[in-house]
């Protein structure tokens, strides 16, 4: 049984990391709102700094500014600024246009939901708009979001900003989820102390309205919701140790614990994919070649004996062989502990987490959650 240094972890990772962001698919959202409203901060406030830059892209179409997350797990058309009328015209033509085109392509390339943003504090929402709305709504799901609301030392939402959302809903326009205004604020203000507002909100109901073969790029993409992250990843934990039960259903003999190793760097590959966080195959090798060698490992296949038998007091590893469960919590406990640093590089920016830190998280929270596990399992 061969077995894996550090540096062939790294190749592995890199080529499972591609595959896993492949795998996601692609979540497009269209953006439009009068200049102003506050529709490039509230994608930068859900999606990150990456995606949708300050400066102008090459326009696709009248009006409309294609963007891309990195990755490539999120396309954005960003309308920059224009008013109702004419421009709408424009903009509204061009979008049918790429909606049309777009019909007869994989859904990923298709557009899966519109957030209109109107400014609170334009206090008004006229007819035209609507009409706008009505037209947007037959192309595809709108989802109305009320940008820049202020809320009050208590949470409270300014009253204006109530009632114009409520005169919007009183409109029944055919909105996304059904007649419902979503009330944002996406950048705090302390000179008038009102903290972000709203963005889960506006994430559940975009949520709502993606169809379900976006629905995992969407969750990787935004930053808001880590809850949802983490219920992608405790998915792909499970899909893993189950595959490496089966694996150890004839027992493994201590020295083909390496056999584990692919399946368990695919995991890993997939959680930080699902976490929507790439880091180099550099980083991976850096990483667990001093997590292997903190523990006098060289190789990724004696590393999980070690930590087998760090673990389990000595002499109740029957005939000293990995079974289905063992291996099972093994890969539990590689995957709990990568959730663990991806959420820190998440909480960090990947490249400002540093090397030490992210290995004692991983290796705390493996220990701890292998003891548990396999006291359970007994
Ligand atoms: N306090 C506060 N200010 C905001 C908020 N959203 C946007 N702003 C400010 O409003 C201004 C316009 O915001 P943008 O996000 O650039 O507006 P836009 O809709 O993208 O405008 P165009 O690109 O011209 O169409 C900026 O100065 C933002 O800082 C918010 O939620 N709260
Ligand atoms: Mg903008």
């Amino acid at each position: 049984m061969p077995d894996f240094g550090a540096e062939d972890l790294g190749r592995l990772f890199a080529e499972r990391h591609s595959e896993a962001i492949a795998e996601l698919g692609r979540f497009n959202l269209a953006v439009f709102g009068k200049t102003g409203a506050g529709k490039s901060t509230l994608i930068n406030a859900i999606f990150g700094q990456d995606v949708a830059p300050t400066g102008t892209g090459p326009p696709i179409t009248t009006g409309l500014h294609y963007y891309e997350h990195p990755d490539g797990i999120l396309g954005l058309f960003d309308s920059q600024g224009f008013e109702t009328g004419h421009s709408g015209d424009a903009v509204l033509e061009g979008l049918a246009r790429i909606v049309t085109q777009s019909k007869s392509q994989p859904i990923e390339r298709q557009i899966h939901a519109a957030w209109y943003v109107v400014r609170w504090s334009d206090r008004r929402f006229e007819d035209a708009q609507a009409a706008f709305v009505r037209r947007l709504a037959s192309l595809v799901p709108v989802i109305f979001v009320l940008s820049q609301v202020p809320t009050n030392a208590a949470g409270e939402v300014h009253q204006d900003a109530r009632m114009l959302a409520q005169y919007v809903e009183s409109t029944m326009l055919p909105l996304s989820p059904t007649n419902r205004v979503i009330l944002t604020n996406a950048l705090a203000d302390s000179f008038i102390a009102s903290g972000q507002y709203g963005l889960q909100d506006l994430v559940d109901a975009t949520f709502e309205t993606a169809p379900e073969a976006a629905r995992r790029a969407l969750s990787a993409a935004q930053l808001v919701d880590k809850e949802r992250k983490r219920q992608a990843s405790a998915k792909i934990i499970k899909t893993a140790s189950a595959s490496a039960f089966a694996t150890g259903v004839t027992p493994i003999p201590f020295s083909d614990a390496a056999i584990l190793i692919p399946l368990q760097i695919a995991m890993i590959a997939r959680i930080t994919a699902a976490y929507g966080l790439k880091v180099p195959a550099s980083r991976v090798t850096a990483l667990v070649g001093s997590l292997m060698l903190s523990t006098g490992a060289t190789t990724a296949g004696r590393w999980l004996v070690g930590s087998l038998l760090r673990v389990v007091p000595g002499g109740q590893i029957p005939a000293m062989a990995i079974s289905g469960t063992v291996a099972a919590s093994l890969t539990r406990a590689i995957g709990w502990a990568w959730v663990a640093v991806c959420e820190q590089m998440l909480l960090r920016g990947e490249i400002n987490v540093d090397m030490a830190l992210v290995q004692n998280i991983f290796q705390s929270e493996f220990r701890n959650r292998f003891k548990v596990d396999i006291r359970r399992d007994k």
